[in-house]
């Protein structure tokens, strides 16, 4: 029996029986095939089946986005040899023919903190059923679809797709406003269509923010208008997005509620800008971090920025800041020079460059997001709005909330998807809120964030290096922490990620299986 067949959809039985010394306790609760699992549900023991011709009605039908999601669904639920016109005889009864979407706000404002909760209820009516569901926002009403998509199977002896423990009654809503996935495109060139393969695929796990990781020391496959030749240093010509492309994907990403961060890493981790632009390196010789001596450095800097404002309308853009090493600057001279005259350390002039690029993103309306270094080197000068994206261990979120900053978990031991060795149930007892008592400070923690680097993995395999542990980070970001920690959530999540990746190669993604056996120590 593969993978993919151990599992009848929708309910999982847990019986869990721990036996003390003179006592036996019994706990003995079912849970959805629902991943991420949502925050309240209640089910009955009923199966409706759904018409094929389902239509949209409601608030939600004036939607573009919703009626865009409404069609994605169709598509995905009913791909089951509809096109041969089967099922769809006129004699087919189906209990579900409508969908009934409620939006109580139409604005697509697209926005940290927006609104993601719904409502869906699945009744059976006399002799048919009834499909709602509630949005304060479409974006609400894309989560709750995804809900349904989750709750809508084929049946082979039937050859209709069924709904089965209905009546259903589920309320939703994310434990954290960002839910992340980071992509590295300069070690590797991702082509767009695989970038939104790659969101498509979050939509299904309920993630929220694409972290766009695009230039770094390897590559600059970026078009910048302002300087045409920063794209030079893409690989080759072909290995590049236009802002087109860039447009596009933001795009693609807002169609399905999720945001674009990009991000510009300065100064280090940023040699390939001087494939085009040679003086901002501080000499042939010694090319990395940016030349922080010449003020042509931060004009380049700022024409980045106020090209890609225009492309990237999400609130938070990511300055970078990690790993950076000053030796470039204090061996070649003219800098040296210039440090000295102005009477400044090497970490002087890193805080410098740091806080210079924070400006400029304020004063284009961005909240700057930094690596936690800048956070560690210099915590008291940070812009008060900054976020710190942790990535170096697990200790500086609750350093950083308590200085009244906000913070993004990416414990690099638990949520970097390049270390292929960590294991899914690793990624998933990991918890952004550890070592956080107040409720004050948690909630300065907007979330988290799996980082999937790309030195090691390209086109060729990057499917199955996000998925599945991707979404065992997702579950813990959006669903209750008591659903994801102790017994309940050791005991369920298993079977219950394994059904989900079975559901994710249904729908092409190519997400590995969930347990790498190679990575355990063998049973004694
Ligand atoms: N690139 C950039 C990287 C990493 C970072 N920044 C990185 C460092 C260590 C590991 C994985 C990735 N490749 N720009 C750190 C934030 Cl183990």
């Amino acid at each position: 029996m593969g993978w993919c067949s151990c599992y009848k959809p929708t309910l999982l039985l847990i019986i869990a029986f721990t036996f003390f010394i003179s006592q036996s306790f019994a706990a003995k609760f079912s849970v959805p095939f629902i991943w991420p699992l949502p925050a309240k549900f209640s089910f009955g023991n009923e199966t409706l089946s759904v018409d094929p011709a389902l239509s949209l009605i409601g608030t939600g039908a004036d939607s573009p986005i919703v009626k865009a999601g409404f069609d994605r669904f169709k598509g995905i639920v009913f791909s089951n040899g509809y096109g041969f016109g089967f099922v769809t005889t006129p004699k087919a009864v189906y209990a579900v023919n409508r969908l009934n979407v409620v939006v109580h706000n139409q604005s697509e404002e697209l926005q940290l903190g927006v609104d993601e909760s719904y409502n869906l209820f699945i009744t059976k009516a006399i002799g048919s059923g009834k499909v709602t569901i509630e949005a304060n926002t479409v974006f609400g009403a894309l989560r709750g679809l995804e809900t349904f998509s989750q709750l809508c199977s084929f049946d082979y002896s039937t050859k209709k797709v069924q709904i089965y423990k209905a009546p259903w009654s589920i309320r939703d809503q994310p434990r954290f406003p960002f839910r992340g996935l980071m992509l590295d495109t300069s070690r590797h060139y991702l082509p767009v269509n695989v970038i939104k393969q790659i969101i498509e695929s979050m939509s299904y796990a309920k993630l929220n923010v694409l972290h766009w990781h695009i230039v770094d020391e390897q590559s600059f496959p970026l078009e910048v208008p302002s300087y045409p030749n920063l794209w030079k240093g893409s690989y080759t010509k072909w290995e590049r997005y236009t802002i087109e492309d860039a447009y596009e994907i933001v795009n693609f990403a807002k169609m399905r509620g999720i945001n674009v961060m990009a991000e510009v890493d300065v100064p280090g981790h940023a040699k390939s800008w001087g494939i085009g632009y040679p003086d901002v390196w501080p000499s042939p010789s010694c090319k990395t971090p940016l030349d922080v001596s010449k003020e042509s450095t931060f004009d380049v800097l700022s024409g980045i920025m106020t090209d890609m404002r225009k492309i990237f309308p999400f609130e938070l853009f990511h300055l970078g800041g990690d790993e950076v090493d000053t030796d470039c600057w204090t061996s070649t001279s003219h800098v040296n020079k210039w440090l000295q005259s102005r009477n400044m350390t090497a970490n002087d002039a890193y805080e410098y460059f740091v806080l210079k690029a924070q400006h400029m993103a304020l004063s284009k309306n961005w909240t700057p997001v930094n690596w936690e270094e800048t956070f560690n080197t210099f915590p008291t000068k940070l812009h008060p709005r900054t976020v710190v994206h942790n990535w170096l261990g697990s200790g500086v979120c609750p350093k950083v909330v308590a200085k009244g900053l906000r913070c993004i978990f990416s414990n690099q031991g638990v949520w970097y998807l390049d270390h292929v060795d960590v294991p899914w149930d690793v990624v998933y007892n990991a918890d952004p809120l550890e070592g956080i008592q107040e409720a004050s400070e948690q909630k300065l923690v907007l979330g988290g964030e799996v980082c999937m680097w790309g030195e090691v993995a390209d086109t060729s395999d990057v499917q199955q290096t996000i998925w599945p542990r991707a979404a065992a980070a997702a579950e813990r970001l959006w669903s209750p922490r008591q659903f994801t920690t102790g017994r309940n959530g050791n005991l369920t999540a298993l079977p219950r990620l394994q059904y989900f990746r079975c559901l994710l190669n249904r729908r092409g993604v190519a997400a590995a299986p969930v347990t790498n056996l190679y990575a355990r120590t063998p049973p004694t």
